[in-house]
This record gives structure tokens, C-alpha cells and sequence, in this order.
């Protein structure tokens, strides 16, 4: 059966009453005996039996026929949609003479198909519409779990984690009931994620051993996820030979290493057939790697891809490499840099299942930050792109924060400028991945509103180019399915300029940090000034910024191809938003907005905060709308909002009227 809802725990977007629609038909479903078409029925049947539709047999009329194109007798309804060619995991979607169709060529097509009729509602059984071709824009949309099996004296069980331990493990062994794990793939496969990566990637001891003499854990985790067609990939620690095989090297071309990986593999895959691969974060913040043994990073990656290879499966080489020991006296050495100094002469070497995955922009998910110049020069190797769903720097699940428009701008970025292709064209082969938000807690990611970024991370992977607001609409439908317009309204509301707002209220113009150390939440301008981080703003009583220029400073514009390599080098030209990214600037240069720096601060910082302010006048609007004990989670979490905005926007200003001692335009209040 499905794991439609967990007791105690909140049914996010698959409400039984988001299966109204579909189960009050009668339903055909023409599949073969895998387990994902098991799937299929399963939903059918639960959603039919709850709403009063039936599963009809063969033969029999139907409203909803769900059909494998390989399976026999297909009605004519059916008939007319062939020929689409949907692939491996799309389908063909259409109604016709009264009956709706979906048409796939493998049982994930179907899957997917089935909860994109779901999330039509009555909508897919109106009037005749002709068929439409779905498939995924990205091959791999994968959620990567940072969750250690201990819990981590710093870190906690779940790195970066907002909300709560970890679905996967409790109190050192795996949960005794993973029908939770169930129903967390079911959350996903309704977004069109395929694939997990079940723990964190700083591989500690005792979660290393989930390669070896723990993989049952590994291989349990992967059966509840199966069935919704996700595979499961593990975060493997680069010197598992020394750790766990005995050997006294993991140098990438030593024989002994690489037959090591060779085993050690195979035996993960008699246990686990459909393993999807590895996930590895090497020479980075103390994680060991290849560098120690004089090899390059494509050197570690094959070696790896090679001993996937034989069964299929891919290795995922994270590209967050950089130095966390540098000196902040050193004006020469540029974090931002760093990846695209160390990967981008690799170009070509790496093995085709071995996938870059670099994160969005340079430095480390920051709410504001120029796209990676690594994803434009690379085209011989495969890529994916990494994305932060935890909200490490975006309000840890404390702010609202709605992604969605951010990801989009991320993923429609054109390098090469208009008409050229976009960051997602790019990733195309290798994948969209994020850190996920989710944990133990009864809303699944802390803050309840948080579950919209879960929800447009999957179907922004599939489909990069909908609309962000369109997506939060579909999961305000879903998620609140008897929400008047009062409802939908305010979400809207609140929600669709969130990011917006927590970009003004926090470090300006790009320039990034001025979070508090370790933990990462609140404002601390210079926390991380005269740390070894690399992450630094410069501000001084004449100005502030980050001079990336190739004229005086850096030279990290030249990483970029043209035009963006001359529009961010020059001033006059760099988009606002990134500009202290770029250049450091005297705190009187006018902005393109016709502003000065400093006065935009001040600005954006008063702006910020009163709309904080205003989310949370908005939410009082659903008193006696949605349930009691979320409106009460969200409201509490809003005051909190309200109390750090303003934290942000009182040390903001106060820093910068300290430095720069201009005074606000309007005279308004700063300490
Ligand atoms: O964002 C930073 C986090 C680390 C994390 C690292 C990474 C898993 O502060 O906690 O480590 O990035 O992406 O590897």
C-alpha cells in the first residue's frame, strides 16, 4: 500500500483532499508488474477509495486512463496520443473525447504523470485539450541530506539542519519505522525527484562505515524510496581505504586503492542493484582528497567513476574547493576564485558518470551572489548545479524565505548573454541537486511555509522555466486545499517577495556574510572580517566592497566569458544587486538606481524590516482560516522574523553610519 500519511505528522503537499479530483473518477490503469507501476495502482486505488471513484478493469470506460505504451489492448482515447516519444521518465498528457490520458514508456513516466494530474485537479477533466509532451529538463534531481547518524557535537545530527534529527537514524541506528522515509518519497516523487544522497557529505567515522559493514542500513533506506522511483546515493569518505579497507594510502592511481574501490563497490551493489552512485566533498574544509597524494581532482573522480561504472552508477565531485586557512592580510588570495582556478583546467579529463557539482555562485550560498563562472567553462565535462534548500544563510527556517524566484534566476542565467543558453541547458546531462531541509519535525522542515522551497526545488529541476509565483501557487493549492481566496491571497502575500525582503534586511549589494560565525544566524557585519574564511567586506570609513576587478583587484571578472566579464568589471555597468560583490566602492557612488551606496543601505535595511513587519500583519489575516497549531508554528516563527530583521537593520546601519558618518537622508533612527 502507499504511505499516504503518518500519523502525527504533517501530509505537506499530499493531503488526501489534494487526490479529490482524481479519485472520484474511474480510473484504468494499463501497467507492467514493476514496482513503481505497483506504485501507480496503489495511488490509484487509495485516492479512488477515498473519494468515492473506482479502478475500473480492462476493457471498461474510463475518465483517467494511465497507460504504459508497452502494455497491450490500449484504448483509442489512448491510441491518439502515440508516438511521442515521452523517454525514460516522461509522458504524454492529453484529454480526448471525455477521457483524460496519460501515456508513458517506462513506469516512472506514469508516476510522474499521475501526480501532474493530481496537481491539475478538476482542471484535468475539463474540456478536451490536445496532448503534451512532459519530460525532465535535468536528468538527475537530487536531494543531498547532510545527516549524520551521531549526533555531531557542533553540527548537530543533521548539518545545517533546521528541523529537528534526522528522517533516516535515531540515537545512532536507523529509525525502527521508516514508513516515514516512505512518505517523504512520495513528497518528492509528486515535485520529479529521482535521486537522494542519504548523508552528510563531511563523512565522519561511524557514518563512513554505511559503504561497508552498515550498507543494510543503506540498502533499507533505499526499499522505502524504490517504489517512487528514487534511487539512493551515499556521501563517501575519500580515504575509505586507509579508514575502513586497512590500506595505508587512498591514492587515486595506486593499484591497491582502485581494486579496493573496485570491491568495495561491487559488494554495494549485490546488496543494492539500483545504488545510484557516490557523492564526495574532498579537499574541502578538512575533508581528505587526492591533493594529498600530488593528484589532481579528475584523478580522484575517475578512480571512483571507474569502480561505478561496471554497475552504472555515477560519482558526484563537488567542486566547493577553496582555502578556509587563509590569511585576511593576503588581498591576493580570492576565495571566489577558487574553484574555477582549480576545476576549470580539468575541462575534458573527467570520465563521462563522473558529475562536477558545483554550487551556484562562488562563495557558499549566500542570498545574493553572481552564478558560478565554473558552469561556463566546462563543456566537456558533466555538471550539476548545487542549490541550498536548508536555509543556512537565508533565515534558517526561522525567516520566510520563498527560493523559488531565486532558483529561477539561477537557472535562466545566460552566460553568454541573450538567446545563448541558460545555466539549466548547461546542467542539462548532469543534474540539479540541493541540500534538503528536511527533518524529524512534524511539519517536515521547522517552519511550515518552508515546505514551499522543498516543492519548488523538484519542480523547478524538472521544469526550470515556470514561473516561481505559478509554482507557490500550485502549492498553495495542493497544500491548502480548502484555501479560500483569503488564503491563497496572503501566502502570495507574504511568500512571493520574501527573498526579496530578506536580501534587503541582510549584507547589501552582494557583498555577502556579515552573519554570525559557526552557526551562521543573525547579524555580526565583521564576525568573519579577520577570519581565516576568505569571506570578507572591507569596509572602512571611505567605502566598502570586494575589488574582483582584472584592472585592480583580483581579477576574478576575467573568469567569465563575455559579455558578463566586461559588465561586471566595469562599475557604471554591474548590476546594483552585485555590486559590492564586484568592486569596492566610496560610500557616496550613485548606484544605476540613482541612490548613494550608503543611502541604499539605510533604505533597503528600514524597507527590510517593515516589510518583516508586514508578513507577520498579513498572517494574522488566517486566524480561523488554516489549522490552529500551524497558524500558531508560523506565527511564532514571524515574531522572531520581525525581532531579527530588525537586528539586522539596527547593526547594519549603526556599522555604516559609524564608518562612514553620513547621515541618513530622511533622518530616520539609527544607533
Ligand atoms: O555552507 C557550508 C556549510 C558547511 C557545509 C559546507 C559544504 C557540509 O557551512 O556546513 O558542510 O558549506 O557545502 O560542504
Amino acid at each position: 500500500g502507499i504511505q499516504a500519511n503518518v500519523p502525527g505528522v504533517h501530509p505537506a503537499w499530499l493531503p488526501p483532499d489534494a487526490f479529490r479530483a482524481a479519485g472520484t473518477r474511474r480510473v484504468l490503469v494499463l501497467a507492467d508488474d514493476s514496482e513503481v507501476a505497483g506504485t501507480v495502482r496503489a495511488e490509484v486505488a487509495d485516492a479512488c477509495e477515498r473519494h468515492g471513484g473506482a479502478v475500473v478493469a480492462p476493457g471498461a470506460a474510463g475518465d483517467l486512463v494511465l497507460a504504459l505504451s508497452t502494455a497491450g489492448d490500449l484504448p483509442p482515447a489512448v491510441q491518439a496520443s502515440r508516438g511521442q516519444e515521452p523517454g525514460p521518465e516522461g509522458f504524454v498528457l492529453g484529454r480526448r473525447d471525455g477521457v483524460t490520458v496519460v501515456l508513458a514508456d517506462h513506469p516512472a513516466g506514469l508516476l510522474y504523470g499521475w501526480f501532474e494530474v493530481v496537481r491539475r485537479g478538476a482542471a484535468a477533466f475539463g474540456e478536451d485539450w490536445p496532448a503534451e509532451v512532459h519530460r525532465p529538463a535535468l536528468r538527475r534531481r537530487m536531494l543531498d541530506h547532510w545527516d549524520n547518524i551521531d549526533v555531531h557535537p557542533v553540527m548537530g545530527q543533521v548539518e545545517r539542519g533546521y528541523s529537528g534529527g534526522s528522517i533516516f537514524w535515531r540515537d545512532g541506528v536507523p529509525h525502527e519505522d521508516l514508513t516515514r522515509v516512505r512518505a517523504y518519497g512520495r513528497l518528492l516523487a509528486a515535485t520529479g525527484v529521482n535521486a537522494v544522497a542519504i548523508n552528510n557529505v563531511n563523512v565522519h567515522a561511524t557514518e563512513a562505515r554505511l559503504l561497508t559493514d552498515r550498507l543494510a542500513e543503506v540498502a533499507a533506506i533505499a526499499a522505502e524510496l524504490r517504489p517512487y522511483g528514487i534511487r539512493v546515493h551515499l556521501s563517501v569518505n575519500f580515504a575509505s581505504p586507509i579508514a575502513l579497507g586497512g590500506l595505508d594510502s587512498a591514492d587515486p592511481l595506486d593499484e591497491g586503492v582502485r581494486a579496493w574501490w573496485a570491491r568495495t563497490t561491487e559488494r554495494v551493489y549485490e546488496t543494492i542493484p539500483d545504488f545510484g552512485g557516490y557523492v564526495v566533498k574532498a579537499d574541502s574544509e578538512g575533508q581528505p582528497g587526492p591533493f594529498a597524494y600530488g593528484r589532481s581532482h579528475a584523478d580522484g573522480a575517475n578512480m571512483l567513476a571507474d569502480a561505478l561504472a561496471p554497475h552504472g552508477g555515477v560519482v558526484h565531485w563537488r567542486a566547493f574547493v577553496y582555502d578556509h586557512r587563509q590569511d585576511w592580510r593576503d588581498r591576493s588570495t580570492d576565495r571566489a576564485r577558487a574553484a574555477h582556478d582549480h576545476f576549470a583546467p580539468l575541462d575534458g579529463l573527467f570520465r563521462d558518470n563522473a558529475i562536477l557539482q558545483v554550487k551556484y555562485g562562488p562563495m557558499d550560498f549566500q542570498p545574493r551572489e553572481p552564478i558560478s563562472p565554473v558552469i561556463a567553462a566546462m563543456p566537456a565535462t558533466r555538471l550539476a548545479v548545487e542549490l541550498q534548500v536548508t536555509q543556512e544563510y537565508t533565515g534558517q527556517q526561522r525567516h520566510v524565505c520563498y527560493l523559488g524566484p531565486m532558483w529561477s534566476e539561477v537557472l535562466g542565467f545566460r552566460f553568454w548573454g541573450p538567446g545563448e543558453r541558460t545555466v539549466a541547458e548547461v546542467a542539462a546531462r548532469g543534474g540539479l541537486v540541493a541540500v534538503s531541509n528536511v527533518g524529524d519535525d512534524p511539519y517536515w522542515t521547522g517552519h511550515p511555509l518552508a515546505q514551499a522551497n522543498l516543492y519548488a526545488f523538484g519542480r523547478l529541476a524538472w521544469a526550470p522555466d515556470l514561473d516561481p509565483a505559478a509554482i507557490l501557487d500550485e502549492w498553495i493549492g495542493l497544500t491548502f486545499p480548502g484555501g479560500d481566496d483569503l488564503v491563497r491571497g496572503t501566502l502570495h502575500e507574504i511568500m512571493d517577495g520574501s527573498w526579496a525582503t530578506y536580501e534587503r534586511y541582510t549584507a547589501p549589494l552582494g557583498v555577502g556574510f556579515m552573519v554570525r560565525p559557526g552557526h551562521h544566524y543573525g547579524p555580526d557585519v565583521d564576525g568573519y572580517e579577520y577570519t581565516p574564511w576568505g569571506t570578507y567586506h572591507f569596509a572602512d570609513r571611505d567605502g566598502v566592497g570586494v575589488d574582483r576587478t582584472r584592472a585592480t583587484g583580483t581579477g576574478y571578472t576575467g573568469q567569465y566569458p563575455a559579455p558578463w566579464s566586461e559588465v561586471y568589471e566595469s562599475r557604471s555597468e554591474c548590476p546594483d544587486e552585485l555590486l559590492l560583490f564586484f568592486h569596492h566602492v566610496p560610500y557616496q557612488h550613485v548606484l544605476q538606481s540613482g541612490t548613494t551606496v550608503i543611502q541604499h543601505i539605510y533604505d533597503t535595511h528600514f524597507a527590510g524590516a517593515e516589510e518583516a513587519a508586514g508578513m507577520r500583519l498579513a498572517w494574522e489575516k488566517l486566524a480561523g482560516s488554516v489549522d490552529p497549531a500551524l497558524y500558531a508554528r508560523v506565527r511564532e516563527r514571524l515574531d522572531e522574523q520581525v525581532r531579527c530583521a530588525e537586528e539586522w537593520r539596527d547593526q547594519v546601519n549603526t556599522y555604516f553610519l559609524r564608518k562612514s558618518g553620513v547621515p541618513d537622508a530622511h533622518g530616520r533612527r539609527i544607533y
